[in-house]
């Protein structure tokens, strides 16, 4: 039986419960509520040191990281294939699900952060000893740094315009993408589109919509997403009303203008 070690609104969750649900693999959930500082537990860092989720285990066997997770549920359960037989396709799928490895997975967390989940970060640790407390579970320092940075700083942080600016380019090539295509990869829905799907959703609920107001394709592309029984299974029944809230009331963006 496979277990997952997750969150309800954490983007690279929510692209491997997109593939467990496309490929219809029951799991036992185990889900981790990252503000209570779950993921530092001693028992989770036994399954994954670096303190971070999504983790699948299959028959004791730990596979960390999503992309990682996703290619191995590929591998192993044919059903529902996810990437094409085309050598050259699969190399350009892997091009994509690389680019978030490369930077876009952290600058989601960077716009979402400074935006609207420091808030959440600033209530619970309330002086700046409690909030050095909850950094120095964080085991990478680099993560630790940018956590300070997101929270400390919120909408002055110099990392938030260099993320914005990423997700520029990323929506101009899915736009590209999309343009005469109903998905990503062209005409059958594809891994990719899983695994971009949380983080321009995700760019939705934080009032940044306005981001694509020239490409349409990705707002058409977007509703025929949530019509899949993979959309409502693995992300519209884990939508969390009180994240969805926050984002909602997130601070407007003027380098947008
Ligand atoms: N490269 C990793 C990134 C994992 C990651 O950043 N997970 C976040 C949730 S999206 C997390 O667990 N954060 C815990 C924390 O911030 O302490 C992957 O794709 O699995």
């Amino acid at each position: 039986m496979i277990e997952l070690y997750h969150n309800d609104m954490s983007v690279c969750a929510q692209k491997v419960r997109l593939v467990l649900a496309y490929k219809q693999l029951p799991y036992n959930s185990v889900h981790l509520n990252l503000r209570a500082g779950e993921q530092f537990t001693p028992e989770f860092l036994k399954i994954n040191p670096k303190a971070v989720i999504p983790v699948l285990v299959d028959d004791g066997s730990i596979i960390t990281e999503s992309n990682v997770i996703c290619y191995y549920l590929e591998e192993v359960f044919a059903q529902a294939p996810l990437m094409p037989e085309d050598p050259v396709k699969r190399a350009e799928l892997r091009v994509w699900l690389t680019r978030l490895d490369a930077g876009l997975h952290e600058k989601i967390a960077v716009i979402s952060f400074c935006l609207a989940f420091r808030q959440q970060i600033l209530k619970r640790y309330t002086t700046d000893d409690a909030l050095e407390s909850f950094l120095a579970n964080i085991p990478d320092p680099a993560r630790a740094t940018l956590m300070r940075d997101m929270v400390t700083n919120g909408m002055s942080s110099p990392r938030l315009n260099l993320a914005i600016y990423a997700y520029k380019k990323l929506l101009k090539d899915l736009a590209r993408a999309l343009e005469n295509n109903h998905w990503i990869m062209g005409s059958g829905i594809s891994l990719v589109d899983f695994a971009f799907v949380p983080y321009i959703e995700r760019l939705e609920q934080l009032q940044l919509k306005s981001m694509w107001a020239d490409y349409p394709q990705i707002d058409e592309w977007l509703t025929r997403m949530r019509t899949t029984d993979a959309y409502k299974v693995a992300i519209l029944e884990w939508h969390n009303p009180e994240y969805i809230q926050l984002m909602a009331s997130a601070e407007k963006l003027s380098v947008l203008d």
